[in-house]
């Protein structure tokens, strides 16, 4: 019965797609494997996942950017790049299945994803060269390889003389195309990817070694101006309110790094030039080191942060002033006649960060700051040195890993953010936040505790107010103010009655201006609006 046909068999197509597809994944994964390994030779942020997810976030809408902030939070980089694997595969699997009727083409496809990754890597503001395209490129070959290969075990023996004559010996068990040989390709394509990804994991986990060892190595000098201790009566006795001072742990991050910057301190440079710069200077950081070091308490707020947001912190910055290292070069404000009025910053990531010269050298205690809540900065929050500008939100102020300090005008230069429709100039808004009880708490009838946060860094916070319901606005308590660049906790015993009850908070700044009832987005220059909390009293 079975020599009637002369037909290659295949007697269970299903089983020969689904290896067909196997065959793709096992591709993808060799490729990822090997990229991941030869981005250890080069730089981790060259690999093909880093680079496409940065040039993916630099060319988001920025609403969805905002959106993806504020539904993923910081999670949002994770997400972004489980989406791009998930895209890989959903390609990988194809390919594949292409493969098994166009050998050539299915492995041509994979050099394809190669070509786009290399783009991206050498297109990325922070690469370092072509080399940067080597992990993707060496990947998607080997990738190639892997899909042909498999792919050859998967074809069906065609009507060549050498087939034919193979068929005739064949059995009636033969599928048709050669299972033991696919079993070991794919078996041995899996175990090396597997040991390269491995290895290249490794690797790349223990770069940065010097980095990390200098700054195990800095010791912060004592300032020469310290801050002063904290006031005992800036801190609220109040569970559930948010700590005067964030500990570096739990301080929110904001910024575009798929891999954090790991800069070595002892080879740090920054250079301040440009317009109006007379005398243009390199610093390392020892020389910043040996420099008179001040120390602040400044409240950081996030642009980004919705009202009632967790995208604002307090910490104990101790730094340089800029304005002083600026005046040694030479620099004057737009007010005594400079002709810069915007300082950009550039980090080693390629960030932009645009700040007004005016505010810089206003008095305030803008800083080029070293140290974060008495320890060096995290990597996370700017190692070595990063800007911290009291009043202004951090896209335009806070540029952490910075390498570069340019000063040039507003008209002739648009930073990195700007470009994508936020706001040249963004003083931060006044804003109150209450952070217990929580939304849709439960609290038992008498006395809650109501309290929060209220910030208008560099104007300060004159008075906070708590409404319950369609109630008058009735005055909270206000800590002790540490100093106007710091937030202020707030709190107000409130005799609860039973029932379903909207809080709502609002702030007064020195300037006597009160926050706005404004409901506004934060693009482009920061949310406004009151805060409110809905809470069902038993
Ligand atoms: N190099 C670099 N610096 C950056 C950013 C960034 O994306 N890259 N983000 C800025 C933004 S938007 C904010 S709000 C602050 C956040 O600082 P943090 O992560 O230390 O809280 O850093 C600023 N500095
Ligand atoms: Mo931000």
């Amino acid at each position: 019965m079975t020599e009637t046909t002369r037909k290659p068999r295949n007697p269970r197509p299903w089983l020969r797609r689904s290896l067909g597809a196997l065959s793709g994944a096992l591709a993808g994964f060799a490729a990822l494997a090997v990229a991941e390994l030869v981005s250890a030779g080069v730089r981790p942020q060259a690999g093909p996942v880093v680079a496409v997810g940065g040039a993916a976030i630099d060319r988001t809408p920025t609403g969805v950017k905002d959106w993806a902030i504020r539904n993923f939070g910081t999670n949002d980089k994770l997400v972004l790049q489980l989406g791009i694997l998930a895209v890989l595969s959903v390609f990988a699997l194809a390919l594949g299945l292409v493969a098994l009727r166009y050998r050539r083409s299915g492995a041509a496809g994979v050099l394809v994803f190669g070509v786009v990754g290399a783009a991206a890597a050498t297109t990325r503001p922070d690469s370092t060269g072509l080399a940067d395209a080597l992990p993707s490129i060496a990947g998607a070959l080997i990738g190639s390889c892997v899909l042909f290969a498999l792919a050859g075990r998967l074809a069906l023996p065609g009507p060549t003389p050498s087939a034919i004559g193979h068929e005739e010996d064949d059995s009636a068990h033969s599928p048709g195309w050669d299972r033991r040989g696919f079993v070991i390709a794919a078996t041995l394509a899996a175990a090396a990817s597997a040991g390269a990804g491995a290895l290249g994991r490794t690797l790349n986990g223990s770069r940065g070694q010097e980095a990390i060892a200098s700054r195990k190595d800095v010791a912060l000098p004592p300032p020469a101006s310290a801050a002063p201790a904290v006031p005992r009566g800036a801190q609220l006795r109040i569970p559930g309110i948010s700590a005067f001072t964030t500990p570096n742990s739990d301080f929110y991050r904001v910024d575009t790094a798929l891999v954090v910057p790991k800069v070595d301190a002892t080879r740090w440079r920054l250079r301040i030039h440009g317009r109006g710069v007379p005398r243009p200077v390199t610093l390392s950081f020892d020389d910043l080191l040996r420099r008179e070091l001040i120390e602040r308490d400044i409240t950081l707020t996030c642009v980004s942060n919705e009202v009632g947001g967790p995208y604002v912190g307090n910490a104990r910055w101790t730094g340089v002033r800029l304005a002083d290292l600026l005046a040694e070069c030479g620099v004057r404000p737009p007010s005594r006649g400079g002709p810069a009025d915007q300082l950009v910053a550039r980090s080693v990531d390629g960030m932009t960060i645009g700040t007004p010269v005016e505010d810089i050298m206003d008095g305030r205690d803008a800083l080029l700051a070293l140290g974060m809540n008495g320890e060096p900065l995290p990597f996370a929050h700017g190692f070595p040195v990063r800007m911290v500008v009291p009043g202004l939100y951090g896209y335009v102020s806070a540029c952490k890993w910075i390498k570069d300090i340019e000063l040039t005008t507003f008209d002739a230069y648009d930073a990195y953010w700007v470009k994508r429709n936020w706001a040249r100039r963004a003083p931060i808004k006044t804003q109150s936040r209450i952070d217990t009880p929580k939304p849709f708490a439960r609290p038992g009838s008498g006395t809650v505790m109501v309290g929060g946060v209220a910030w208008a860094q560099h104007r300060g916070i004159d008075k906070v107010e708590l409404r319950v319901d369609d109630g008058p606005w009735q005055e909270a308590r206000l800590a002790t103010e540490d100093s106007r660049d710091t937030w202020r906790q707030w709190s107000f015993p409130w005799r609860a009655t039973q029932g379903t009850h909207t809080l709502t908070a609002r702030a007064t700044d020195r300037t006597g201006t009160l926050q706005t009832e404004k409901r506004t987005r934060t693009v482009p220059d920061g949310a406004s609006g009151w805060h409110s909390v809905v809470v069902t009293v038993d």
